[in-house]
């Protein structure tokens, strides 16, 4: 049974503004990255886009109601940057930040709380085209401009502040494995990339502790806790290359303001650590998080790798169970399958432990309060014919991730909420629409719009009743 979680937990569901919104070209804005590479061809599952997505931009009222039948208390979502700044800086868009008061007044008058991210990857492309986006120190600046925007006009109205989603997924899609714009695959620019963001995100940060003192901001890290496969002294050093490489690299930087040294000195050697500057390691100090944002899907289990091993970024975009992901770093680690655990259609590890372990790893390493900004199954659901969906696999996810989360509140750890991924079905970046996260099913595929009804599924009224009694299932 599920209990014990606090009266004031954020019980939530997430989105993100390219994935549901559409109207990409709507009001006055301006293209995003993914607006461009979306219609480049081969780029994406069937040549999917989120030009229409699930066209939130245009039910907003039927989706807030929809939240309010389910008795959400928090509601997250990401703002478009280029609907606000069509130009990445400079002239404001007026009917952007128009859309984005209507959302976050509808939530409130809902008793919602919003929880407003401020980055989920849709960067404006005149800024990739002008400088190569995070590739150039000017998106410190400029990513500061378009956050005060946003503290200026809604940091009275919210208080939950996403600031970065999933730097570490995006930029490591984008800059080693080639999948996200630009799709490049280049470990010196990958590192200097990130070094930009981290930076932008302690000057946001910064800025924020000025412009809405009353708020609470952090990032969201897609957070994969490591294991060991095995427990020899060799797979041992391997696990603690790729807890380095994967997890400590982002969130020492985040909440430490510094990398971890012995990854540091790798790169270094190897020529492909990021050109640090005076007076970086003093802005990193200057935006240290009030919470880390989790987002949780599964473990990685890692083995170790010779100096010819592997290199080989694999991922399964297409739901067809067996090709097995894997990444590595040649002399390092490299990933592979757990026995011990199953896998989803696209072969992400099934582990509820693996959530509870990690959250207690995140507390002991940094003390800071922790929000579960995503956690969720993505899976093929099948309407019936009289139009329900019988997505119990979910609810079994859902409910054993809970139950990982109770025993974490009790194993000590400070949890301020958790948000499932998805409110609605929802476009996946690479895996189209046929793979469905959300509570409501919305008619769609993967080029054919159809008629874009909202049907809530099984696991909307199981959430709904774990919400009304506070956690208890
Ligand atoms: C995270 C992203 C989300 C969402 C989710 C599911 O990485 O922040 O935007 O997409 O993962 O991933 P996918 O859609 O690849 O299944």
């Amino acid at each position: 049974q599920i209990k014990d979680f606090p009266a004031d937990f954020l019980w939530g569901a997430a989105s993100a503004a390219y994935q549901v919104e559409g109207a990409w070209d709507a009001d006055g804005k301006g293209p995003s990255v993914w607006d461009t590479f979306t219609k480049q061809p081969g780029r994406t599952f069937k040549g999917s886009n989120g030009d229409v997505a699930v066209d939130h931009y245009h039910r907003l009222e039927e989706d807030l109601d929809l939240m309010a039948q389910m008795g959400l208390k928090a509601y997250r979502f990401s703002v478009s940057w280029p609907r606000v700044l069509p130009a990445g800086r400079g002239a404001v868009n007026e009917a952007g930040l128009a859309f984005y008061d209507r959302l976050i007044d509808g939530l409130l008058a809902r008793g919602i709380a919003p929880v407003l991210t401020l980055y989920h990857w849709d960067l404006p492309q005149a800024l990739q085209d002008e400088y190569g986006g995070w590739e150039d120190r000017r998106i410190i600046a400029d990513f500061a401009a378009y956050c005060g925007v946003l503290y200026q006009r809604f940091g009275h109205k919210v208080q939950h502040w996403v600031s970065l989603n999933e730097q570490n997924y995006n930029l490591t899609n984008a800059y080693l494995l080639g999948t996200h714009p630009p799709a490049v695959q280049d470990r010196r620019r990958f590192y200097q990339a990130n070094h930009h963001a981290f930076l932008a995100n302690a000057q946001a940060i910064a800025l924020f502790r000025q412009t809405v003192p009353k708020g609470l901001i952090g990032p969201s890290f897609a957070y994969s806790p490591c294991y060991p496969s095995g427990s020899s002294p060799e797979e041992m050093l391997a696990f603690e290359n790729a807890e380095e490489f994967t997890n400590w690299w982002w969130l020492d930087a985040y909440c430490l303001g510094r990398y971890p040294q012995a990854a540091l000195r790798f790169l270094q050697a190897n020529g492909e650590a990021p050109i640090i500057e005076p007076g970086d390691a003093e802005l990193l100090a200057a935006g240290k998080p009030d919470f880390i944002g989790v987002n949780y899907y599964y473990t990685t289990t890692v083995t170790d790798n010779g100096l010819d091993g592997q290199t080989l970024q694999r991922i399964n975009t297409t739901g067809q169970k067996g090709t097995t992901p894997s990444s590595g770093v040649p002399g390092l680690y490299r990933t592979t399958p757990n026995p011990n655990l199953a896998t989803s259609n696209w072969d992400w590890a099934i582990d509820p432990t693996g959530l509870r372990t990690g959250l207690r790893r995140l507390t002991s390493r940094y003390a800071l309060p922790l929000f579960i900004t995503e956690n969720g199954l993505g899976e093929f659901d099948q309407l019936t014919a009289d139009e329900q969906v019988h997505d119990d696999y979910r609810i079994d996810y859902l409910r054993q991730h809970l139950l990982a989360c109770q025993a974490a509140l009790q194993d000590g750890v400070e949890l301020l909420g958790y948000c499932a991924w998805s409110f609605t079905d929802i476009l996946s970046w690479l895996n189209g629409y046929q793979k469905r996260y959300g509570f409501v099913y919305v008619d769609r595929d993967e080029v054919a719009v159809r008629s874009l009804r909202r049907i809530p599924k099984d696991s909307f009224y199981w959430y709904q009743g774990v919400i009304a009694r506070g956690g208890r299932d």
